[in-house]
């Protein structure tokens, strides 16, 4: 049913230079995707440190003044909690092991990408809700306008963050939308009965779960009516997490959203959900089994290996193109056909 590229992975860490001298590119991940002057583009997550001192973890966070300041310490500290590579955990208090911030590439044929000329192609987080970085955006267009929403992170937690563009030159930003702990925000591309709506994922938290919420807002900024639409399922490949994936795919079946879900191994694979058209609170139908798990060797193994993980995919008539982080590392594309899923989920 899924169709991975033959050129996977397509974007590599050694396909990106780093932002500036002294960093390294760890991990080139989760893209969101849209079309723009005749083109693919993708908006990727490129997460960076400085190259390693043996027997020290050393690693990025921006002051508030946008510059990036480097912390170092002992890997034998007995303070020093590593056990999850993306983390790093110092007396108690959270870091991430990486920064990372956006960066722009174009494509003619949706599989070779560049970076493109007369665009800013760097997006650092500013500020001090984003001094841990940006990640994850996911790119909507909504009355014209290419809405980016992605995930703000700072020692103040994690909270959903609003850029808006036209012309990929001049940005408006708006700030944090929903605030922490959340992520996985993606907006629909049109309004349902008068208003815009979007998925988006509370975590964190000890009752409840990591769970799939909606909400809606008349102005893209302020959202309310929040309601929990989809839970984990136990013992199922979705028991721990899920999140949404890009914005939901309009069919005449409803609307098809597809989102990752994990397990605890933090084995993350993607399924689909279908949500009523008028009434998207309502989950009509969802995966059973993933549509992709990570089975290929670049999936299984890599910064943080067995992870397909999705921000973001084109649409053309019945086909998806899909855009995927691979263990953490690499950038990778499947397709699906819409129909196809609908079949295997109703
Ligand atoms: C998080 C996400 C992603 C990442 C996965 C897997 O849930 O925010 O950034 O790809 O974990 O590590």
């Amino acid at each position: 049913m899924v169709e991975r590229f033959l050129e996977n992975p397509i974007i590599k860490t050694t396909d990106i230079a780093p932002s500036t001298p002294g960093m390294m590119v760890e991990c080139v991940l989760n893209p969101g995707v849209f079309r723009f002057k005749d083109k693919i583009w993708l908006i990727l997550r490129v997460a960076e440190r400085p190259k390693q001192r043996e027997g020290y973890i050393s690693f990025p966070v921006m002051t508030g003044k946008g510059t990036p300041e480097i912390l170092e310490f002992r890997k034998d500290d007995p303070h020093l909690d590593l056990s999850d590579p993306r983390a790093v955990r110092y007396e108690g208090k959270w870091y991430l092991s990486t920064l990372s911030h956006l960066r722009l590439m174009c494509s003619d044929d949706g599989i070779h990408f560049h970076e493109p000329t007369n665009f800013p192609t760097k997006i650092f987080g500013l500020g001090p809700l984003e001094t841990y970085g940006i990640e994850d955006c996911r790119v909507s267009v909504v009355d014209g306008v290419y809405c980016l929403t992605f995930t703000q992170v700072s020692e103040h937690g994690v909270g959903v963050g609003l850029m808006r563009t036209r012309d990929w030159i001049t940005f408006s930003h708006d700030g944090m939308i929903i605030p922490p702990h959340n992520k996985d925000c993606a907006i629909f591309e049109e309004q349902i009965g008068g208003k815009y709506y979007c998925l988006h994922r509370p975590s964190g938290v000890d009752l409840g779960g990591n769970y799939i919420w909606l909400a809606s807002s008349v102005d893209l900024l302020h959202w309310g009516q929040h309601t929990c639409i989809l839970h984990t399922r136990p013992g199922m490949w979705d028991c721990a997490r899920v999140g949404a994936g890009a914005a939901p795919i309009k069919t005449k079946e409803g609307w098809l959203e597809i989102y990752h879900g994990a397990d605890f191994n933090n084995r993350y694979c993607l399924g689909a959900a279908l949500l009523d058209l008028h009434h998207p609170e309502k989950v009509l139908a969802r995966s059973v089994k993933p549509l992709l798990e990570p089975v290929a060797e670049y999936e299984q193994t890599g910064f943080f290996g067995n992870v397909v993980f999705t921000n973001g995919h084109i649409v053309s008539g019945d086909e998806i193109t899909l855009y995927y982080g691979a263990s953490d590392e690499v950038i990778c594309g499947a397709r699906f056909s819409i129909q196809e899923i609908l079949d295997g989920i109703m």
